[in-house]
């Protein structure tokens, strides 16, 4: 306890985190020791969530477990905060034991509601995707495979043409160029092995909202040992069959070449080749191979269609251009007497939906 509050001390660190199960009192005698607060794998796994839970619907399953943690916790920690605030206890010694409980026991319940209510008029995925006419990419894979060092080196090189675009999208989706053309590439939340039980379908939820896509980029860090790589990639598969995306197409980028030998890589390939879907070599940390990466991507995602279209310049019409400008690649716009016409690329059913639009708007639609 002591080396602990020291290396707290020395590293000025602002929380402690436990791999194994943190009892309540264990948590309140840490906090007390070090004056940082101590909490364990599953209340990280929790923070985790709540950062990347976009819909109401994740939002509120994760709120669900971590009051029915808290739940399972209220009356002991009550008490321990009666006996001095601690970090992660503030707070909780003006409360009075029973009436704590029974307020969270109310927030549960509500909650439960709320999910009922949400569940019942569930859309499908697919209506939920994102309304743009990009394809899109999810990066998925194992906590730490790589995932975000992989998203950022395939959107750094790619200047935003489009600022309004952005404001319609997350922090974690990004517009990226492959060769001049345009997808829409999505960071998610890493795959867990040992997840906590109460966690599963909250876990779903933030996942199924981001990797229903064109394709996925499942990313699996080969540096490590090929048992370890081989369980890890098997959750991964899982998960993915388990959130019904297994009839999405896959590229395995085996990350973190950079750390092996020419032999080594090849061995490695060797022995996943039959486990992996369409694996590609690369680092995306030192920024190697990826333009092969970015080919395998464009052969899967080959079905944009090239469009093109007049309309009269109305008032009303304007306000669906720049609908357009926002949701699609537009390649090219000419002004003339009172017209636009425009040129533009987007996947098969976007382009049918304006086709649709840009008649009712009186205009004359032109597949390219
Ligand atoms: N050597 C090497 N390290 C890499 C490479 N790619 C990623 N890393 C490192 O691996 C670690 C994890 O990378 P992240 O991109 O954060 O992994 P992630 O998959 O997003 O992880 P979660 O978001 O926690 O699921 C970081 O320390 C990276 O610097 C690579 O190509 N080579
Ligand atoms: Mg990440």
């Amino acid at each position: 306890m002591n080396e602990l509050a020291e290396l707290v001390k020395e590293t000025s660190a602002q929380k402690i985190i436990f791999d194994n199960h943190l009892k309540t009192v264990q948590a309140y005698n840490l906090a007390k020791a070090t004056g940082v607060e101590a909490i364990d794998r599953f209340q990280l796994i929790l923070e985790i969530f709540t950062r990347r839970a976009t819909t109401t619907e994740a939002q509120l399953q994760i709120q669900l477990a971590k009051q029915r943690y808290e739940l399972a916790h209220a009356k002991e920690r009550v008490r321990l905060a009666k006996m001095g605030e601690q970090p992660g206890f503030m707070g909780l010694g003006a409360y009075e034991v029973e009436v704590y409980y029974e307020a969270v026991k109310k927030q549960v319940h509500a909650i439960r509601k709320k999910l009922k209510k949400i569940r019942e008029k569930r859309v499908l995925h697919r209506e939920r995707r994102v309304e743009l006419g990009f394809s899109s990419i999810s990066l998925a894979g194992y906590t730490n495979a790589g995932k975000s060092s992989l998203f950022n080196a395939l959107t750094e090189e790619t200047v935003p043409a489009n600022e309004a675009l952005f404001t319609t999208l997350s922090t974690t989706t990004r517009l990226v160029e492959f060769f001049r053309k345009k997808f829409l590439l999505t960071d998610t939340v890493g795959f867990i092995d040992r997840l906590p039980l109460t966690l599963i379908e909250a876990f779903h939820s933030t996942l199924e909202e981001t990797i229903y896509s064109d394709l996925v980029f499942l990313v699996v860090d080969i540096s490590e040992p090929i048992n370890l790589i081989e369980k890890k990639l098997a959750v991964c598969l899982e998960t993915i069959e388990r959130i019904g995306a297994s009839g999405i197409p896959i590229i395995t980028a085996l990350n973190k070449i950079d750390l092996l030998s020419e032999t080594e890589i090849q061995q490695k390939l060797e022995a996943l080749k039959e486990k992996t879907p369409n694996p590609t070599p690369i680092s995306a940390l030192r920024r190697i191979n990826l333009d092969s990466l970015k080919q395998d991507a464009l052969k899967i995602l080959k079905n944009y269609v090239q469009a093109s279209f007049t309309i009269p310049l109305t008032n009303e019409n304007m306000s669906f251009l720049s609908w357009l400008f926002k949701s699609a690649d537009v390649q090219s716009v000419k002004y003339a007497d009172n017209f636009a016409h425009i040129v533009f690329e987007a996947a098969p059913w976007f382009a049918e939906k304006v086709r649709k639009h840009v008649e009712e708007l009186n205009g004359r639609f032109e597949k390219v």
